[in-house]
């Protein structure tokens, strides 16, 4: 018998909004659509009459409400910020209580923590899902990432488990299927409940900062070795197909090797890469990430130089004005090529884990801020499908959760601390050998001073508190006494200028 009611509704429909309706209808799901712009909603439901579930456009917001079987579920998708909280306003007059809201866009958690508890108090459930994978992603399989209320999510789990990208629950692998344009079942889906309120946004946007330092890393080791061994970007694109077959197998390396072949399209003797300008665009996650780092002092550098090189690569002109003026060093790299390319491998390796790391660490703090329950091993294992930073890696991360579910950094995993071990000789190279050689290698040079900062039973910071007790006597804690008791120095007053008569 044909269903009288939707099993799920949509609102906004732009790519992702079209992407995820469609996804939804393929799993056999009835679903109502609603965009501001009636017109969009009529060409989408009239381009895709044979979904299996079926879409059904409403003219209205009452109407499309009122096609939604109860408790309703409305998902949004809409741009995060104003748009969201003008949609949500729409609705609430609309919906009654225990009915469901999901925002999937790429809200502020703290927004998303905020509108929970605005709608919790008028008897409405608000779920904040992050949504990764991009446009593919949402049509073929995402990686979702809602937070809320546990009963909500229990309301809407058949529909994301469905829709989500499927892996292989013992290997990690995306199953075979799970590649768009083929839907599967089986497997384990890329969704389970984060936590409450904004948890889910949270970890989203982790997942962006973190991403923000996979894409860096991956252009830094393509810029030693054009730099330091002259190599042409088709070379490389074979060096990072290679690469892809071994630990650093991933989605980027992936995309980056297909880029790196890439031919111009306007003059195929040229590479694509080597015609596209220098100056990288950033929606915001990235700096979010960073923001809430330096505001919960949890250190997260090489996310954040991930995305101050972002911010320089977008002062082109400057940097332009500047290459005239400012001068390196002239050496040259006389080494054997081989090593070379392996010592990048294992810089980029070293680097990965101890961005990971960071951004492991921000999870963990902000869980104390909030009081939220995440459980790491899974948070890993539904980053292994549908979204942009998938990778063999993971998988790793989530055996090092199920060895100890309270690491207190991924570091000290025994399988990571092996890692670091064999390839950090090779990190401190290629370091010291951008340094020697003028080639930027911020997110490389970061993550091993947080290594070696990391692994420091004692930092110069006994001074750095010594001259805060001279200027400002902000006392000091003694090594010979217990922590906790405070200390200051009488100190001299500090000579100052002596102004001229
Ligand atoms: P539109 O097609 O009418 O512009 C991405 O921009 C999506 O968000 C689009 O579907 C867009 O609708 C929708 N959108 C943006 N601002 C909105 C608002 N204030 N109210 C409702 N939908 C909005």
């Amino acid at each position: 018998m044909a269903k009288t009611h939707s099993d799920i509704g949509l609102v906004g429909l732009a790519v992702m909004g079209q992407n995820l309706a469609l996804n939804i209808a393929d799993h056999g799901f009835r679903i109502s659509v609603y965009n501001r712009t009636v017109e969009k909603t009529d060409k989408f439901v009239a381009e895709n009459p044979n979904t299996p579930g079926g879409l059904v456009g409403s003219k209205t917001l009452a109407d499309f409400v009122a096609s939604l079987a109860k408790p309703r579920k409305v998902v949004i998708l809409v741009q995060a910020g104003k748009a969201t909280d003008a949609v949500i306003d729409g609705l609430v007059p609309l919906l009654a209580k225990g009915d469901i809201i999901i925002d999937g866009g790429n809200a502020l958690w703290t927004d998303t923590i905020r509108r929970e508890k605005q709608l919790r108090e008028k008897n409405l459930r608000f779920i904040g899902s992050g949504v990764s994978g991009g446009e593919e992603g949402a049509r073929f399989g995402p990686s979702l990432m809602p937070g809320g209320e546990f009963a909500a999510w229990k309301e809407l789990q058949p529909i994301w488990e469905a829709i989500a990208a499927k892996v292989d629950g013992k290997t990690g692998k995306p199953i075979a299927g799970a590649k768009p344009g083929q839907p599967v079942s089986g497997g384990v889906p890329c969704t389970t409940h984060i936590g409450e309120n904004g948890a889910g946004h949270y970890v989203k946007m982790i997942h962006n900062g973190i991403e923000y330092g996979d894409m860096q890393m991956i252009c830094e080791a393509y810029a030693l070795m054009s730099g330091l061994l002259g190599l042409k970007a088709e070379e490389m694109g074979e060096i990072f197909s290679e690469w892809n077959r071994g630990a650093l197998d991933s989605f980027l390396i992936e995309i980056t090797a297909d880029i790196l072949k890439q031919k111009d399209p306007a003059n195929k003797r040229k590479a694509f890469v080597d015609i596209v300008l220098d100056t990288a665009g950033q929606k915001g996650t990235g700096k979010w990430t960073s923001t809430n780092a330096l505001d919960m002092g949890v250190p997260a550098p090489t996310i954040a130089e991930a995305v101050f090189a972002r911010c320089i690569s977008a002062i082109k002109d400057e940097r332009v004005a500047a290459s005239k003026i400012l001068k390196g060093p002239s050496k040259k790299y006389r080494g054997s090529k081989k090593a070379l390319i392996k010592a990048i491998h294992d810089a980029l390796y070293c680097s990965k884990i101890c961005s990971y790391a960071q951004g492991f660490q921000l999870m963990r703090t902000a869980q104390q801020e909030y009081n939220w329950k995440l459980n790491f091993g899974e948070i890993a294992q539904i980053f292994r499908g549908g979204c942009i930073i998938r990778a063999a890696f993971l998988q790793k991360i989530t055996e090092a959760y199920a060895r100890d579910p309270n690491l207190a950094n991924l570091l000290l995993d025994p399988y990571f601390n092996k890692m670091v071990k064999q390839a950090q000789e090779n990190w401190r190279k290629v370091v010291s050998l951008a340094a020697e050689c003028g080639v930027a290698a911020p997110t490389f040079s970061s993550a091993l001073a947080y290594y070696d900062s990391y692994r420091s039973a004692r930092l110069p910071a006994n001074l750095l508190q010594a001259q805060r007790d001279y200027f400002g006597a902000h006392t000091y804690e003694r090594t010979d006494k217990p922590r906790g008791k405070f200390f200051h120095v009488d100190w001299p007053e500090p000579t100052r200028p002596q102004l001229e008569a």
